[in-house]
């Protein structure tokens, strides 16, 4: 006789609880509770196949309340996938364990994305979903047509992130995009009531989602949801009423089941009430056989899908899409051009110069902005607009919805087949911060054109002026922060970005910058993070290290310099990280390891000192702005914070003397 639904939900309640308790942490409450609608989904409807976890036509499943980890890595198991095998599952949540606290996307291949941070998930997932309509336009059915299934919690629909995601989902009408909101009217305070009594059924209509109900409990029940939201052209939520906890008699239903082991006694009790007999860790023969069967019923799909990539004319095509490194031509010819005939322009201005070469040399590429398309200088001109009637489109019109944009380039850039860049306002990365450290983390190809880099966008004064921005991002581990100065680094720098695995920040300037590099180089000098832009003419008494609109600065001071016998080297550093990952030697040579008394280093940037004293040593100068910016015009804020030539050149000789006078 074959298990029941109930049954086989049952092991997933058996895993999580044995898991949790041997690592005495975690979070059963939430895989217990939605048992049911999982194995709805995974027996019946999900798309998938374990054998081939990263099969480009799978449906993606989130599970945006990360915090229920102990769900997915279950359902892995219980399917067949390779990972995580139960001694992983054993070994839940301890060191170089796979199945780690929270989902990560590079733990395990069929972790679509790294869960945990709520709100994120959610908002990935319509990133996922939008990459699968492009594509699906490009394509066509034949080799995209998928899925987006997501398991969200009360805290997923209650963050902010969520508000910017659905209105976004519903606006594109991302029909594909299904989600299964565990409604179990508890998080860890307690009762859903002492925070919300908002209806959300009615919000999400409101954002033009289809909605339906359901008992979250009865797996034939969650999977007739599935059915009527799969036949919606619309966006679904699919609201799952439950229990949290379900299963342990006398926890059930409260916040103590949320995020602690339920103990022993509790863990008996919930065997005895749910009639599971099997000793810890061990799933009985007939419930595993049928799990590993629902795990085969994709395997068909795959298959036929194969075949019909390989008699796609568009095969390589699509497979060039998903693995190759993007073209690079562009950058010679568009270098070329510029050092033909330098411009002085805004590198956020150069920066949309190199994107007309890019754009048509890279089709992947699908771009946007939180509302500043015209101050970003994110779109270019043969670029339609991604729309649900044009899904082919490749510029998105996100609103200003900063954190929702970066989360769902996240999920587009880990969908595959898409690079997506979008850009805002650099001292809104604030408001985005949370994607992109997700970027970092998942190395998620995101490219975040960030314009407005500095005092230097005016008279929209201190909300708008980034300060700290830089190097809290620099901070960041696993993102490349550019600043570059003049239009060739601008170019250099999108190079090296869409060449990267990871995500990138280009901050980029509003106000025009003079070209700096005018000779051709031979290779991309970025490349290296730092270089020497000017040498010392006589002995070298100074090392200027200048990023971006600063570089323009460091040079005119350094000639100052010069003229009073003071030799200064300027480099411009348009990637600190880069520059640490070079060996020794260039270091060395940049930044000949001696004395400040002997060569003074002078970093010379438009925000804050905070950090810079790693490149000029603790003795050398750091010029920056270390408070709120002003509002004023761009050229009178540089004159008030002294970045100026001759203010820097004064500091600077007014540095050295002090020194050798002490
Ligand atoms: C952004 C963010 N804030 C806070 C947390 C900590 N946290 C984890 S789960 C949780 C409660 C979530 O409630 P709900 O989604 O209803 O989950 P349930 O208790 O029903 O499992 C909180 C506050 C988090 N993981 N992410
Ligand atoms: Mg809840």
């Amino acid at each position: 006789m074959q298990p029941t639904q109930r049954r086989l939900a049952n092991a997933i309640r058996a895993l999580a609880m044995d898991a949790v308790e041997a690592a005495n942490s975690g979070h059963p409450g939430m895989p217990m509770g939605m048992a049911d609608a999982a194995t709805a989904l995974f027996t019946r409807h999900l798309k998938f196949d374990p054998k081939d976890p990263r099969w480009p036509d799978r449906d993606r499943f989130i599970l945006s309340a990360g915090h229920g980890s102990m769900l997915l890595y279950a359902l892995l198991y219980l399917t067949g996938y390779e990972r995580p095998t139960i001694d992983d599952i054993k070994r839940f949540r301890q060191l170089g364990s796979p199945c780690a606290g929270h989902p990560e996307n590079f733990e395990l291949p069929a972790v679509e994305v790294t869960t945990g941070p709520l709100g994120q998930g959610f908002a990935m997932a319509v990133g996922m979903a939008i990459a699968e309509r492009h594509l699906n336009a490009i394509y066509g059915d034949e080799l995209v047509d998928h899925r987006t299934y997501v398991i969200a919690g009360d805290g997923d629909l209650m963050e902010g992130v969520n508000h910017e995601a659905v209105g976004m989902a519903g606006n594109l009408k991302l029909s594909r995009l299904i989600v299964l909101w565990d409604d179990n009217r508890i998080t860890i305070d307690g009762s859903t009531d002492l925070s919300r009594n908002e209806d959300v059924i009615a919000r999400f209509a409101a954002a033009q989602w289809h909605t339906v109900e359901c008992d979250g409990l009865d797996s034939a029940k969650v999977s007739k949801a599935i059915e009527a939201a799969l036949a919606d052209p619309r966006p679904s939520l699919i609201r799952c009423k439950t229990i949290i906890g379900y299963g342990a008699p006398n926890k059930q239903g409260t916040e103590a089941t949320h995020g602690a082991a339920l103990g022993a006694d509790e863990v008996a009790a919930a065997r005895k009430e749910l009639g599971w007999d099997s000793p810890p860790f061990e799933i009985p023969d007939d419930v595993l056989s049928a799990w590993r069967d629902s795990g085969k019923r994709g395997e068909a799909d795959r298959r036929e899908w194969n075949r019909r990539l390989s008699e796609s004319v568009k095969k390589d095509e699509f497979l060039a899409r998903l693995t190759a490194k993007p073209d690079e031509s562009w950058l010679k010819s568009h270098v070329d051009a510029l050092i033909a005939n330098p411009p002085k322009v805004a590198t956020r201005k150069a920066s949309e110069m190199a994107l007309e070469a890019i754009n048509p040399a890279v089709p992947s590429t699908i771009g946007g902005s939180a509302d500043l398309t015209g101050s970003n200088n994110t779109k270019t001109k043969a670029l339609q607009a991604l729309t649900p009637e044009n899904y082919a489109g490749r510029y998105i019109y996100y609103g200003i919805r900063e954190f929702g944009m970066a989360a769902a380039m996240n999920g587009m850039a880990l969908h595959g087949g898409v690079i997506p860049y979008g850009g805002t306002f650099l001292v809104f990365t604030d408001y985005a911060r949370p994607a992109i450290r997700l970027s970092a983390l998942q190395r998620a190809r995101v490219v975040y054109v960030m314009t407005h880099d500095s005092i230097g966008l005016g008279e929209d004064g201190p909300t708008h002026q980034p300060i700290e921005h830089l190097q809290s991002l620099r901070a960041m581990p696993g993102i490349d922060v550019y600043r570059p100065a003049d239009a060739v680094e601008t170019a250099e720098c999108w190079a090296l970005a869409l060449a990267s695995d990871g995500p990138s920040i280009l901050a980029l300037t509003r106000q025009n910058l003079p070209p700096i590099r005018t000779q051709p180089a031979g290779g991309n000098l970025s490349a290296r993070g730092a270089y020497r832009v000017k040498s010392a003419k006589g002995g070298r008494r100074v090392i200027f290290l200048a990023t971006g609109s600063e570089v323009e600065i460091a040079l005119a001071a350094a000639e100052q310099l010069e003229q009073q016998g003071i030799g200064a080297d300027v480099v411009s550093m348009p990637c600190t990280e880069r520059f640490d990952a070079q060996p020794a030697d260039y270091r060395e040579d940049i930044l000949p390891d001696v004395s400040n008394k002997e060569i003074l280093r002078v970093s010379v940037e438009a925000g804050t000192t905070f950090g810079w004293e790693r490149y000029t040593g603790l003795h050398g100068l750091r010029i920056g702005i270390d408070r709120y910016g002003v509002s004023s015009p761009a050229k009178d804020a540089y004159e008030y914070f002294g970045l100026t030539p001759d203010a820097v050149a004064a500091r600077v000789v007014d540095h050295m003397q002090k020194r050798e006078t002490r």
